[in-house]
C-alpha cells in the first residue's frame, strides 16, 4: 500500500516531464497538453456552464434531447519541447478540431464548435463539441489549413475517456480504437509563400 501511495504521489511530477502530445512544424517540435474543462448546456440557443467534466459522449438516450446534451470544451497550450517553463506558444493559423473514425468507413468531422485563443495568456480553447455516440472512435486533430479536411490536418489524441462512461465501457472504446491513433495521416502542408 505504502508503494502504491508514493507512486500516485510522483504522478504529476511525471505528467510534466514529458510531452504529453507532440507535434512538428517548421523544424520546431511543440509538446501540446490538452486539458478538459467542465462542458456546457445550449439552452434557447446559448452555450450555459455546467458542472459536468468533458470530455462528454451524448448517448442513444440524449441524442433526440438537445437540451440534456453536454458539450465538450478543453484548454490546449503549446510549448517548445525542452522548455521547462512550459511558456504558451502561438502556430499561425494553428486550429484543432473533432473528427471521427467510423467502423462503417465514413469518417467525419464532429459538426460545428468554436475555437480560439486567449490574447493575455496565449492558450488556445475548442469548445462546443457534440460528441455523439456512434459506432466508431472519436479524436482531436491539429492542421494550420483552412479547411478542416483529414487529408491536410494530423491526429493530435484520441478521445477515449469520457466521463460518463463506466471504465469498462471506456476500456472497451479504446481496445477498439486502438492506441496512440487510429489512422495515421500525412502532416498537414504548410505554405512558405508568405511572410
Ligand atoms: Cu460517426
Amino acid at each position: 500500500m505504502k508503494v502504491l501511495i508514493l507512486s500516485l504521489s510522483f504522478l504529476p511530477f511525471f505528467a510534466h516531464a514529458h510531452c504529453p502530445h507532440e507535434i512538428g512544424v517548421d523544424n520546431q517540435i511543440y509538446c501540446v497538453a490538452v486539458e478538459w474543462l467542465e462542458g456546457e448546456r445550449k439552452i434557447n440557443g446559448q452555450f450555459e456552464s455546467t458542472t459536468f467534466p468533458s470530455p462528454h459522449l451524448i448517448t442513444e438516450a440524449e441524442k433526440t434531447i438537445p437540451q440534456k446534451w453536454i458539450y465538450s470544451k478543453a484548454d490546449i497550450t503549446l510549448w517548445k519541447k525542452g522548455d521547462s517553463n512550459h511558456e504558451p506558444q502561438s502556430i499561425k493559423n494553428f486550429r484543432v478540431f473533432h473528427y471521427m473514425f467510423m467502423a462503417s468507413g465514413m469518417h467525419h468531422d464532429g459538426g460545428t464548435y468554436d475555437f480560439s485563443q486567449d490574447p493575455e495568456s496565449g492558450v488556445y480553447r475548442i469548445q462546443s463539441l457534440a460528441f455523439q455516440k456512434m459506432r466508431g472512435c472519436w479524436s482531436l486533430r491539429w492542421t494550420t489549413a483552412a479547411e478542416d479536411n483529414v487529408d491536410t490536418s494530423a491526429p493530435l489524441m484520441l478521445i477515449s475517456r469520457f466521463s460518463n462512461l463506466s471504465h469498462e465501457e471506456n476500456a472497451m472504446a479504446e481496445s477498439l480504437c486502438g492506441y496512440p491513433q487510429p489512422v495515421e495521416s500525412p502532416a498537414p502542408q504548410h505554405e512558405h509563400s508568405h511572410d
